[in-house]
């Protein structure tokens, strides 16, 4: 069957496969994992490779923090979906115009879903951003931003000037405190926010609220008094922490009902330490589009939002760095 034809809706629609018969929402492992490296397949060469990404998504959103702050922006162009994900997936500007959407420039797809069937005519997984693409052999390097950002990080010191060569965002010192971080972190605040959000019984969904609110209130402990989370400097730890965090007061406390606490108003610590890192450092402003979050999650999943209204608030979506709580 050609790629073209083959009905692969049960892929592209997220409205249509999210939970298991116990309610829980059970995300699925990437497929591509391969790296670009000296002497590998996948050359770490200027120009060659291509990012696809949603400003939306969080995961996609690490990889454009990372390129940022190792100055990529020459080495790695990108591309950015529109943020109403629909039932063919991500589409792209040229099917859905979006303030800060693109076109696909390299085969003007509509959909990310047409970048995986170039690949795979067969495949099965879900037609998810980031993808790291190579436009030499016309493949997906990989999709998943765990290790996108981990080969951003080293893959291209060589070809990059000393001072942005130097920046290690996952020191061999700090590694095991990083990795031991990295676990809870991912299960029970990354993922933990769309088990809450995707959980379709009282049971699956309280699984998973109570151990995201739990990890919220270790993380403002380890946070208090400090800007980084592992050792005095900003590492990917931070990175991967800080695109679920500020994404939480906008979307995530109602759509996805993680609504215990909000983070401006419950973790004061945490909420420093992502204005800090927000306000003080552009890697993380620039990457951050409120526009296309808010519209992503609340446009795109009709099964928790059948109407697709978009709420007004919080204002503003991000407090300033020096602000005065009124009691
Ligand atoms: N483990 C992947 C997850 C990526 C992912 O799930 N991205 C979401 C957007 S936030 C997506 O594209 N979902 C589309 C779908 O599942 O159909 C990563 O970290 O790169």
């Amino acid at each position: 069957m050609s790629s073209t034809t083959r009905d692969v809706s049960h892929l592209s629609d997220i409205s249509k496969s999210i939970s298991e018969p116990d309610g829980s929402f059970n995300r699925k492992p990437s497929v591509f994992r391969n790296f670009v490296e000296k002497g590998g397949a996948f050359a770490p060469e200027k120009g060659r490779y291509h990012l696809y990404v949603s400003y939306a998504c969080p995961w996609a959103t690490r990889t454009l923090i990372v390129r940022k702050i190792k100055g990529l922006e020459e080495f790695i162009d990108v591309s950015v979906v529109s943020p109403r994900m629909g039932a063919h997936g991500w589409p792209f500007a040229n099917v859905d115009a979006f303030p800060g959407a693109d076109a696909d420039p390299l085969f003007g797809a509509e959909h990310v879903k047409d970048l995986y069937m170039r690949v795979n005519p067969d495949y099965e997984g879900r037609f998810t951003v980031p993808i790291l693409w190579d436009k030499k052999t016309s493949a997906i390097v990989n999709n998943e931003s765990s290790e996108i950002i981990r080969m951003f990080n080293t893959a291209f010191n060589d070809q990059l000037p000393s001072d942005k060569a130097a920046i290690d965002l996952y020191p061999e010192a700090l590694r095991g405190e990083i990795d031991g971080i990295n676990e809870w972190v991912y299960d029970t605040v990354n993922n933990g926010v769309y088990k809450s959000g995707f959980a379709t019984s009282q049971k699956a969904y309280e699984a998973a609220v109570v151990p995201l609110f739990e990890s919220l209130d270790r993380l403002e402990k380890i946070l208090t008094g400090k800007d980084y989370l592992v050792g005095d400097q900003l590492t990917e730890a931070d990175i991967r922490l800080f695109v679920t965090i500020v994404r939480f007061d906008p979307v995530y406390v109602g759509h996805f009902k993680c609504n215990i606490r909000t983070i401006r108003d419950g973790y004061p610590a945490i909420d420093l330490w992502m204005r800090k890192l927000y306000w003080n450092n552009s890697a993380f402003s620039s990457t951050c589009n409120f526009e296309h979050i808010k519209t992503h999650y609340y446009w795109s999943h009709p099964q928790i939002n059948p109407h697709r209204v978009v709420p007004v608030g919080p204002i503003p979506n991000i407090l300033p760095l020096h602000h005065h709580h009124h009691h």
